[in-house]
């Protein structure tokens, strides 16, 4: 079996997150900023969505090891052809947002409260960023004030950036990363003390020793999350995705044999 710190270096956790804003805020160019380090300013035109990848390393907030983050950045096209259709798919999966704004044109930062309540309706609670990019031009049109406010409404950080001088775009997305890492396990926290309050009046009611399975295998709690795991199957061998999960946690363990026996069954 795995020894404890081999497993730690394996830990990896993959992240959708999506750019929002009115056209020609410089959303592209952030992404562009951010995963290539450059500045294209021939670099316009964003056909369909485009979906970046960028791998970065964060402090694991459970123990202070290296977290590998996959990023999926997803940079959508104009407004106009921003479909309903199109909108559900592009938030759907989505862990946080970075709605951006061009600080030179206040219309664009008008229309912030307007993509953080679509965003919100559709992704429920997530961590988003209030961006105004393109301070390099020196011509903001707005007064910081307001944009404090409107965080301080959403509950969110905001940033000046800009794209073409690089200034606080990796911070932005660094920051919005490990907000989503935090919450991800501050949920698990969660939802495994609300499972375990019902367990305690009754300890075989299954949904709740499912959650808690699921949520021990987010906090890393793998040989506590097997027990609760067999708990449930034995109680219903049919449970909805408990095979799958226990192949994922045998895996996790370094066990690839019931890994695959329970694959088999998942
Ligand atoms: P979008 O993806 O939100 O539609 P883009 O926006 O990234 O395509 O950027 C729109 C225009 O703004 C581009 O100019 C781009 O070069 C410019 N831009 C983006 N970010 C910045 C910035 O931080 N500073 C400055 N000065 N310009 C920026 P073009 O002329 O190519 O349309
Ligand atoms: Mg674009």
């Amino acid at each position: 079996m795995a020894s404890k710190s081999t497993l730690a270096q394996r830990i990896s956790m993959k992240m959708k997150i999506c750019l929002v804003g009115e056209p020609a805020v410089g959303k592209t160019s952030l992404v562009r900023r951010f995963v290539f380090n450059t500045f294209d300013p021939k670099y316009f035109s964003t056909i369909g969505t485009n979906i970046w990848k960028k791998k970065l390393q964060l402090t694991h907030p459970l123990n202070d090891s290296t977290l590998d983050v996959d990023m999926i950045v997803w940079d959508i096209m104009g407004q106009k052809q921003f479909r309903d259709l199109l909108r559900d798919a592009y938030f759907f999966g989505a862990k946080g947002v970075i709605v951006v704004c061009d600080s030179g044109r206040r219309e664009t930062f008008d229309k912030l409260v307007h993509w953080v309540e679509a965003v919100t309706e559709i992704t429920g609670d997530i961590p988003q960023y209030l961006i105004a990019n393109k301070v390099d031009l020196g011509s903001v049109s707005f007064e910081e004030k307001e944009m404090k406010k409107m965080a301080g409404t959403y509950d969110c950080p905001y940033q000046m950036t800009s794209a073409k001088t690089g200034e606080f775009v990796e911070e932005i997305f660094l920051n919005l990363a490990t907000r989503i890492v935090q919450k991800r396990y501050d949920d698990a926290q969660a939802g495994l003390d609300e499972a375990e309050k019902t367990l305690e009046s009754s300890p075989e009611d299954i949904d709740s020793l499912y959650i808690k399975g699921e949520a021990l295998v987010i906090l890393e709690r793998y040989d506590e999350a097997i027990a609760i795991l067999h708990e449930v199957t034995r109680l219903d061998t049919d449970y909805p995705d408990v095979w799958g999960l226990k192949a994922e946690v045998f895996s996790k363990l370094g066990d690839e044999k019931m890994a695959a026996l329970c694959s088999v069954r998942a």
